[in-house]
C-alpha cells in the first residue's frame, strides 16, 4: 500500500465514535458551517449526512454526553445536509441526492437564506434548516479503519 492510500483513511478521534469502518465526531465548538467542513476535512473527513434512522440513533446515543454538554450553549448541530447548490433539493457533502431526512413538523421552512440542516436534540433529534453562517457544533464523519 502506498502512501495515497494510506492518506485516504482517517484514524478516529480518541472522542469520536465509530461503528465498523465508520466514525463520527463532533467538532466541539460552534463554528460556521464553511468552518465546520474544513475541521472534517482537516481529518481526512467530510460533514457527516445521516443515512437513517439507525445512523441517526448511533450518533445521538452515542454521543449524547457530548450533546448534553454542548446543548447548555448550542441548541443546535450541524449536519451534513444542505440545499445550497438548488433550493428545496437537499444534498451530501460528497454530493450525492440526500434521500432520508428527519425533519421536525414545520420544517424546512427558511428557504433560501436557510440552506444548513442542523438536528435539535431538545426536539427529538429531528432537523431544522438553518442559516449556514450562524455557528453551531458540527458531526464529521470519516471512513477510518
Ligand atoms: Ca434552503
Amino acid at each position: 500500500m502506498d502512501e495515497d492510500e494510506t492518506d485516504a483513511y482517517a484514524l478516529c478521534p480518541s472522542d469520536g465514535i465509530s461503528n465498523s469502518d465508520a466514525c463520527y465526531w463532533i467538532v466541539p465548538k460552534g463554528l460556521n458551517e464553511a468552518a465546520v467542513l474544513n475541521m472534517c476535512k482537516a481529518h481526512n473527513g467530510t460533514l457527516a449526512s445521516i443515512p437513517n434512522q439507525a445512523v441517526s440513533n448511533f450518533i445521538t446515543n452515542n454521543l449524547r454526553s457530548v450533546l448534553t454538554n454542548l446543548t447548555y450553549l448550542y441548541a443546535a448541530i450541524l449536519i451534513g445536509v444542505n440545499d445550497k447548490h438548488t433550493e428545496g433539493r437537499y444534498m451530501n457533502y460528497e454530493g450525492e441526492l440526500q434521500n432520508w431526512t428527519n425533519w421536525d413538523a414545520g420544517y424546512p421552512g427558511g428557504g433560501s437564506s436557510y440552506n444548513c440542516v442542523k438536528i435539535l436534540p431538545a426536539f427529538g433529534n429531528k432537523w431544522h434548516d438553518d442559516d449556514c453562517f450562524v455557528e453551531t457544533p458540527g458531526v464529521c464523519y470519516f471512513k477510518c479503519r
